[in-house]
């Protein structure tokens, strides 16, 4: 568990996620599209185990990359949102561990911010999409080639804007 100041504790047994299974593959993404993090574990001689998070609070955004001139999903790109002293980063990959892909939506979580002051895109091929003034509490998606964030879902977001190449 992050304690938010560097540090961490072991907290699977309160939380409910120790497990004696034979793990193999594992893999987390917002599943139930709730906007925290889930997680499945794959084990070895055992049925998966499917962990849905119902201890995560406060606000958080979910970010979908959608390359052009760069690859699809957007892999090898650097997301970077800013909020008051809170900064975060996120690298879209592949092939995070053994048997096992993590989503490629960011998900960041950021505590009572609801809105995240600035986004940053680095793409793969240098290109650069800075937002500002991105609400929280929802999943968007940046397209490598429009001015705007679409919601997922829902209608298009504009908002102040600036890319450079
Ligand atoms: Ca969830």
């Amino acid at each position: 568990m992050n304690l938010g100041n560097g540090g961490f504790v072991e907290g699977a047994t309160a939380y409910g996620v120790d497990s004696l299974g034979d793990g193999r593959g594992m893999a987390m993404a917002d599943f139930d599209r709730d906007g925290d993090v889930d997680m499945i574990i794959t084990n070895y001689k055992s049925k998966a185990q499917y962990y849905v998070n119902k201890v995560a609070r406060g606000c958080w955004l979910q970010i979908r990359l959608r390359g052009r001139q760069n690859n699809r999903d957007g892999v090898g790109a650097i997301i970077r949102i800013r909020s008051g002293d809170n900064q975060q980063m996120r690298i879209i990959s592949a092939g995070d561990g053994y048997a096992s892909q993590f989503s490629r939506v960011a998900h960041f979580g950021v505590g009572e911010s609801e809105i995240i002051e600035e986004l940053e895109v680095s793409w793969p091929n240098g290109k650069r999409q800075i937002f500002e003034g991105v609400p929280a509490n929802q999943m968007i998606e940046i397209d490598e080639n429009r001015a705007t964030i679409q919601l997922v879902g829902g209608a298009k977001q504009r908002l102040a804007l600036s890319v450079t190449d």
